[in-house]
């Protein structure tokens, strides 16, 4: 976006500060002010539909946040985002239809790990995600708007799949045959959750959905998780997509765009940290269905990560930001190949959770 487009969205939020590009996201534009901090973020309304009811959300689940935190001697600044208003009041500003923006108070002193992934990195994003559940187990979850629908219903996914396959918009199709038929075939056990939400055996919860390791901040100094970001997709889900999705990229041996595929595994050490964490947290509140299901979650997550990258791919790269032509074709590689590893790690990674127990 241009600068003086950007500091016209800022004057909205009664700021002046120089702004630059920041982070690392594949979905909003995100900016940092340069003095005091603010970080400056376009939401993305092609992704996001209804951009009031996303921020109604993020409004009502910081503020109780903000109350847990509080009453737990907490920092309520540092722990969850701040939400700065408009100068009307308003949580968001619309310049127009495509070109909607937020504020939120900067949290200072804390890093973003993109690729670290240290047994003690882990251990911590386990109880950062962990709690973060934790402490949203009493929020009333009918309040919440679904700002994707069907966000994490893989086999609507698939379906999407099977439609741009037979639109194949870009043309591409015919590259990867290969991808296709393992996305096609690998699907037997991918509607355990749906079904499980569906026939009452797995708890609808106030859930996250988007743990990638990166959306939550950590101490500078000491490394411990301070604060879980990102929350656009908080919405009502099964705990099963944050602890699986938050391994798809936390328990890989390479990062998610790793091209070369012999790098590609799934460690079980890591596995075994997060899951410390997050039953740390969360242990007392899991039903015996989550736990046994917890190791399939991580299988199930990747293997919907990776049919979304292909997805995107065979539409011509719509809806994730790339870097490169094919970089959602090397994503998708990048995702079957930790299914097919994690496949073969299930039924270990179920032992390990029953020792946690
Ligand atoms: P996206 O949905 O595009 O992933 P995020 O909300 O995760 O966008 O923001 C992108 C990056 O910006 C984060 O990974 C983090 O590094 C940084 N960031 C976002 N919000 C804050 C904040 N309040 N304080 C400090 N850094 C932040
Ligand atoms: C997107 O916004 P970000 O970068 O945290 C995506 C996730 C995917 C992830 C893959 C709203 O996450 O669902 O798992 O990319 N978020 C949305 O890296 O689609
Ligand atoms: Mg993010």
């Amino acid at each position: 976006m241009d600068h003086e487009l950007l500091n016209k969205v800022f004057f909205q939020f009664n700021l002046t500060e120089e702004i630059a590009p920041y982070g690392n996201g594949h979905i909003n534009d995100t900016y940092v002010a340069s003095t005091q901090r603010y970080i400056l973020q376009r939401i993305n309304t092609s992704v996001f539909q209804d951009p009031d009811g996303l921020m109604e959300n993020i409004v009502n689940v910081t503020e109780f946040l903000k109350k847990k935190i509080a009453d737990t001697q907490g920092d309520p600044e540092r722990e969850t985002l701040t939400v700065i208003p408009t100068k009307d009041g308003k949580p968001c500003y619309h310049l127009d239809e495509n070109n909607v923006f937020r504020v939120y108070q900067f949290i200072e002193d804390t890093i973003s790990i993109e690729s670290e992934k240290t047994p003690e990195i882990l251990y911590e994003a386990g109880v950062g995600f962990g709690h973060f559940q934790k402490m949203l187990s009493d929020f009333p979850v009918w309040k919440l708007h679904e700002t994707i629908p069907d966000f994490h219903n893989t086999p609507k996914r698939i379906q999407a799949l099977k439609d741009a396959i037979s639109r194949d918009a870009a043309g591409r199709a015919k590259l990867v045959q290969k991808e296709i038929a393992f996305a096609l075939e690998n699907a037997e056990w991918a509607d355990t959750v749906v079904n499980g939400i569906q026939d009452g055996s797995i708890p609808v919860r106030v859930t996250h959905n988007d743990t990638k390791i990166n959306n939550i901040l950590f101490d500078r100094q000491t490394k411990k998780a301070v604060c879980v970001i990102d929350l656009d997709t908080v919405m009502p889900g099964s705990i099963l997509y944050d602890f699986g999705d938050a391994l798809r990229m936390g328990g890989s041996t390479a990062d998610e765009d790793e091209v070369n595929l012999d790098l590609v595994r799934f460690d079980e050490a890591t596995f075994a940290s997060f899951a410390r964490g997050f039953l740390s947290e969360t242990k007392d509140s899991l039903t015996a269905r989550e736990l046994e299901l917890l190791p399939l979650s991580v299988k199930l997550m990747t293997y919907e990560c990776g049919v979304r990258f292909l997805t995107d791919y065979l539409n011509g790269d719509t809806y994730f930001k790339i870097h490169r032509e094919h970089h959602n074709l090397d994503r998708a590689r990048n995702q079957f190949r930790l299914v097919q590893d994690i496949a073969e790690k299930e039924e270990h990674l179920l032992s390990l959770v029953k020792q946690l127990l």
